[in-house]
């Protein structure tokens, strides 16, 4: 099955109302997602686990319109149908449309300054948008799985909270979906450092296959991520904030580390972002309970508790801090 197909068996019809709006925020994963075993229905190689944070994401408006193509606003501004970003939304657009085109207005919350990327949230929010100009009135999990075929993370994104986003076992990827764990963590922070915020040159898309195919380490990476996620998921039944903080930071670094050893080398790092790696691991010898996770880029993300708030406050001047909950 194609992605067309999977589309086609999910929605009930494709006879839009003539509005609709969707929102979502974004996630970081704790526990990484990292290569494909189908590129075009974006289905991962091991599954994983994310927290999303509040009032950072995308809200999307959408309405059928007259016209002969579509029309996308970022942040009220126009984007040239030419432009990768609008060529990318109305490639996805097309599996739901039945000869009418798009008038998609959408508004990314997250501050430059945080160094996010914001497909995840994203195409969480079109679907979302989607599902409500067209009345489908589909399931969470449906969504998830539509959301996924425009960026695998985006799956993670249509739940608010700690969310498993399983790989599944199936061809067609119907297996493939998140689901949230009921599980309220009032302490947790986020805090959001930013080293560099310009377009990284080697996409995530484009990096995870280059690692899946020129890697030899990236073999034992699914198994690795499989049980990190199992130790994650433990550590917040039952609040164990350095079991999480630690599974976290390694599994980050695992993954780097594939992404590294690939043939020619992928790193997303800075000499700023290894700076500060080096002065979590420093805070932690003081006996401050912060770890990092990074992604496909030089940021890092941090993880600690209320009760370091102020000393991280202090110690990372340009921290965004976030309480997931
Ligand atoms: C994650 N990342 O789990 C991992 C960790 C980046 C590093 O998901 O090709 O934008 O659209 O499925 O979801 C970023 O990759 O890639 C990502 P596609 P996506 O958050």
């Amino acid at each position: 099955m194609n992605a067309q197909d999977i589309v086609t068996s999910i929605i009930p019809h494709k006879i839009p109302q003539q509005k609709g709006y969707g929102q979502a925020n974004i996630n970081i994963a704790l526990s990484k997602y990292w290569g494909k075993r189908d590129i075009e229905l974006n289905l991962p190689n091991n599954s994983s686990l994310s927290i999303s944070l509040p009032s950072l994401g995308t809200k999307t408006s959408i309405e059928v319109i007259n016209s002969t193509e579509d029309a996308i606003y970022l942040n009220n501004t126009k984007i040239a149908n030419e432009e990768l970003f609008a060529k990318r939304i109305s490639l996805f657009l097309n599996y739901f449309r039945n000869n009418n085109y798009f008038k998609i207005i959408t508004h990314n919350s997250v501050p430059t300054a945080a160094g996010l990327a914001s497909s995840a949230s994203g195409y969480a929010a079109l679907v979302i948008a989607l599902n409500n100009c067209f009345q489908w009135r589909l399931s969470n999990n449906k969504l998830s799985i539509l959301a996924r075929l425009g960026s695998g993370s985006a799956a993670r994104s249509i739940f608010d909270g700690f969310v498993i986003w399983h790989k599944g076992q199936q061809q067609d990827g119907l297996d493939s979906f998140a689901e949230p764990i009921n599980m309220a963590w009032q302490e947790l922070r986020v805090g959001l450092i930013k080293i560099d915020t310009t377009a990284k040159k080697i996409s995530s898309t484009q990096g995870m296959q280059n690692t899946v195919n020129n890697c030899e380490l990236y073999q034992a990476w699914p198994k690795k991520a499989e049980q990190d996620l199992i130790k994650i998921k433990q550590a917040i039944l039952v609040k164990d904030f350095n079991n999480l903080g630690k599974t976290a930071e390694n599994n980050a670094l695992s993954m780097h580390a594939t992404m590294i050893a690939t043939m020619p080398p992928i790193l997303y790092w800075q000499s700023e972002s290894v700076t500060t790696m080096h002065k979590v691991w420093q805070l932690r010898e003081q006996a401050i309970n912060v770890y990092f996770t990074m992604d496909a880029g030089p940021n890092l993300k941090l993880l600690f508790l209320e009760q370091d708030e102020y000393i991280i406050k202090q110690k990372f001047k340009n921290i965004i801090v976030i309480k997931p909950f």
